[in-house]
């Protein structure tokens, strides 16, 4: 069996890192998907994953393997494109590392080392998910999951988990200061921190949960306020969000990243959760909420904005598209999104396509009647302009 030198590995890697990515048709005048995966596995440093030292691994093996890289956070910061990426080894355990590009859709690179995230007291089982906020109290806060077997699991049962919000600052996306967990009644994940303050009080987008993977009696994406982000804790929670039968997000939904504020609104970016028979079936959609009541959704198209397709479709838990990080810069918007729980992609629209795509794309009337009464109102209108147009 012939050894792949570690010369040769730099090549082929390097050869990865530096492929430059390019944008595909946009087809539905909504958003346009890039070619090729901003970051999998590969992308992962070999010093990471191999000792160089030939005497110590004379086969040139991967001593420590990494699995998936899924599910980043995003900021631009000081000019520079930043995803604190889940790194997901093969011991099944994730954690954050930072990659960054000069460029949004190409040649994101992982730093020298995975991110020190602090603990808060208890040991993290797995950390993952974050959503960074560069919030106008001057500090990038990442909220993510923090998971931990649960206390009250019968002895047997290896798999009962506690999921809460775990919250870190840091002023240079390097240095991570751990708060304590947020406190609340439920179990919580896909928990993310509005940007400003409202009323002056930080402002969480959480998603109350009856157990770890069932939401249960919890009722969609919530929305709480509160007083001290360094004891953060859900005293009153309203959910903003539903989950209703017979919708892309019947069985679960969770915000995305932080909202971008618009003229028009703050644009979210969710997914959505439905079951059936080949399992659960995660869909990205958006909605919008009020300027002035950030809590009262004033627009959102039926359905799903993003599914999985072709090779999207395939990885450790298919028919899965989940976002946590996108960027905004002068109008133009880059969604990173991860498939399968096994790779991220980009996809590039403007803020003003999205909210076009809000304001227009029809409700969801959640009978069949209503969807077929949506068409014949197009075509209606078509077939008007289309005698207008002679
Ligand atoms: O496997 C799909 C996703 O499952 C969970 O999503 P949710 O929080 O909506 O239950 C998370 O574990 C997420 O990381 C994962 O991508």
């Amino acid at each position: 069996m012939k050894t792949v030198s570690l010369k040769e590995l730099k090549i082929r890697q390097e050869e990865l890192l530096s492929q430059k990515n390019k944008k595909l048709e946009c087809t539905n005048g909504i958003y346009s998907r890039y070619a090729n995966p901003v970051l999998t596995a590969e992308h992962a440093p070999l010093i990471w994953r191999y000792d160089f030292d030939t005497n110590r691994n004379p086969y040139m093996q991967e001593r420590i393997s990494v699995n998936a890289v899924m599910n980043s956070g995003a900021v631009k910061w000081k000019g520079k494109y930043y995803l604190m990426v889940r790194v997901e080894g093969a011991d099944r355990k994730s954690f954050f590392a930072i990659a960054g590009s000069d460029s949004p859709v190409d040649n994101f690179r992982f730093r020298d080392y995975p991110v020190v995230m602090p603990e808060a007291g208890d040991e993290d089982t797995n950390m993952y998910d974050a959503r960074l906020t560069v919030h106008e109290d001057g500090w990038i806060y990442a909220v993510f999951c923090a998971e931990r077997k649960d206390p009250a699991a019968l002895p047997g049962d290896l798999s009962s988990a506690v999921a809460l919000a775990g919250i870190a600052r840091s002023k240079d996306l390097k240095t991570w200061e751990r708060l304590p967990d947020l406190k609340s009644a439920s179990q919580q994940r896909n928990v993310v921190l509005h940007p400003e303050f409202i009323d002056g009080k930080y402002a969480l987008y959480t998603r109350p949960q009856d157990g770890f993977i069932d939401t249960g009696n919890g009722g969609g994406i919530g929305w709480a306020l509160v007083d001290d982000i360094c004891h953060a804790e859900i005293k009153e929670e309203k959910i903003i969000n539903i989950r209703q039968y017979h919708t892309i997000k019947e069985v679960k939904n969770g915000e995305g990243p932080h909202p971008i504020k618009t003229s028009r609104g703050w644009l979210h970016l969710a997914h959505g959760v439905r079951n059936c028979a080949a399992g659960l079936r995660y869909v990205l959609y958006l909605y919008v909420t009020s300027l002035d009541d950030p809590t009262r959704v004033i627009a959102e198209p039926a359905g799903y904005f993003m599914a999985p397709v072709g090779e999207e479709r395939i990885g450790d838990v298919s028919n899965v598209l989940f976002s946590n990080g996108w960027i905004e810069e002068e109008g133009k918007v880059y969604i990173y999104y991860a498939s399968c729980d096994t790779r991220m992609h980009v996809a590039e629209s403007t803020v003003d396509r999205l909210l076009d795509y809000c304001f227009n794309t029809p409700a969801d009337g959640l009978r069949s009647a209503e969807s077929v009464r949506t068409i014949y109102k197009l075509v209606d209108m078509n077939k008007e302009t289309l005698s207008r147009l002679g």
